[in-house]
């Protein structure tokens, strides 16, 4: 595996930093091309997460239903899905409403380039009493744009094919990540909401959410919150971080200050660790994603091409996001939601495990692997 990768390194004429040829990252992580050839391949020391911010008792909502005068945010579930993944979202569906939504009742959205079949949407709308929307989403919105040259697209994904790099064939997951990346807080169904919880097919949801995550985001001004967050496959974003820095240089004003380039850059923003928040998993305001610095910055990264040209992934692209234009404190760890997204998951420790009747393996926890970079958020408030 690691020879044709060499190639193509070379053929996209990428030159690796240095530093990353050393480091344990790019040594166990950046060299591979799918992630599950990683998953369980090392344990690391089974630490606790340090609980910088834990969610104040108030918020707790243990044996009761929800009554008309409680508080609710302004949110919804965002799911992005298509009709042949019925039984997969189901699975997740159910234990969201049993963990957490059967007593929360916040509203879902569906998402699909192709109309749901009836078949989805009366399966799905078993599940829950809480309103389901289902939504098209407009063509422009998904696929790849004219004006990307399709020579040089087609040539990078056979490369990546012949790399082994997970994906790397495939246009139809790249416009899945464009559009997650650019476009799904706009589509017309998600005006009405300001905070968003995506959810995708086969996750496992391990412990009692007792407390409304959303009124957390809200009342503490958070705008992105995460359970698991990794190493990015280098192949899959040989430019995005030049492209990073080039808009930064022009755009120095959007750079909030007290962010989280940390978390991004062991060498102050020179190059990238490839650490993101893994976004399937996702707590977040969408009008941080509408606002003026995000906006921007996407446009700017979609007219470079590279989620074409190469294969950038939302999750990259919404963590230099979420890190360049937030305060560090506005990233919320969602350390007590236990969550699983094969092949990683993250298992609360000690009093949190019990507190939300947990059934993870805690060993299992991916949090202090070395594969993991929670420890990259650590220290942002260390
Ligand atoms: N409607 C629609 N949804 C898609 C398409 N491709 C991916 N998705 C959804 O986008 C999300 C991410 O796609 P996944 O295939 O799960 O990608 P991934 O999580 O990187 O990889 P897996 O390890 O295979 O889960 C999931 O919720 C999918 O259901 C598509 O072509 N159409
Ligand atoms: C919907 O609400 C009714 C009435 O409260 C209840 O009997 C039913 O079990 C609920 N269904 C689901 C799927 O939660
Ligand atoms: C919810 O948030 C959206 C986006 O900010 C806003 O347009 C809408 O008015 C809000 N709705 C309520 C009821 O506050
Ligand atoms: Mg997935």
């Amino acid at each position: 595996m690691m020879t044709p990768m060499r190639c193509i390194l070379l053929v996209l004429g990428v030159i690796i930093p240095i530093h990353y040829i050393l480091s344990f990252a790019y040594e166990e992580y950046g060299k591979a091309t799918f992630i599950s050839s990683i998953a369980g391949k090392w344990t690391g020391p089974k630490l606790s997460p340090p609980y910088k911010t834990p969610v104040p008792d108030e918020y707790y909502k243990p044996d009761s239903l929800m009554h008309l005068q409680d508080r609710k945010a302004n949110a919804s579930f965002v799911i992005l899905v298509r009709n042949s993944e019925l039984w997969g979202i189901m699975s997740s569906m159910k234990q969201l409403e049993d963990r957490f939504n059967r007593k929360f009742q916040y509203p879902y959205v569906f998402l699909n380039d192709q109309p749901f079949t009836q078949n989805f949407k009366d399966h799905i709308r078993a599940l829950t009493n809480s309103t389901v929307e289902f939504g098209l989403i407009p063509p422009d919105h998904w696929h790849q744009p004219s004006w990307i040259d399709e020579d040089q697209a087609s040539k990078s994904r056979d490369d990546m094919v012949r790399g082994n790099v997970i994906y790397g064939g495939s246009v139809s997951y790249r416009n899945m990540c464009r559009f997650n990346s650019g476009f799904f807080y706009r589509h017309e169904l998600l005006q009405q909401y300001r905070y968003y919880w995506r959810v995708e097919p086969d996750i496992k949801l391990f412990c009692d959410v007792d407390y409304d995550p959303f009124l957390v985001m809200q009342d503490h001004n958070k705008v992105y919150g995460f359970t698991i967050s990794i190493y990015e496959i280098q192949a899959t974003v040989p430019t995005l971080w030049n492209v990073v820095k080039s808009f930064i240089n022009a755009n120095p004003d959007f750079v909030t200050p007290g962010n989280a380039m940390e978390f991004l850059s062991d060498d102050g923003g020179e190059s990238y660790n490839m650490c993101h928040f893994w976004s399937n998993f996702e707590i977040a305001d969408l009008d941080f994603w509408r606002g003026e610095a995000y906006s921007k910055f996407f446009e700017y990264l979609d007219e470079q091409g590279g989620f074409y040209y190469e294969r950038w992934g939302d999750a990259p692209v919404h963590s230099i996001g979420a890190a360049l234009f937030a305060k560090k404190e506005q990233i919320h760890f969602f350390n007590d939601i236990g969550y699983e997204h094969e092949p990683f998951l993250h298992c609360p420790q000690g009093d949190v495990y019990t507190k939300g009747k947990c059934w993870c393996d805690p060993d299992e926890n991916v949090d202090y692997q070395r594969y993991s970079c929670l420890k990259r958020y650590d220290r942002l408030f260390s």
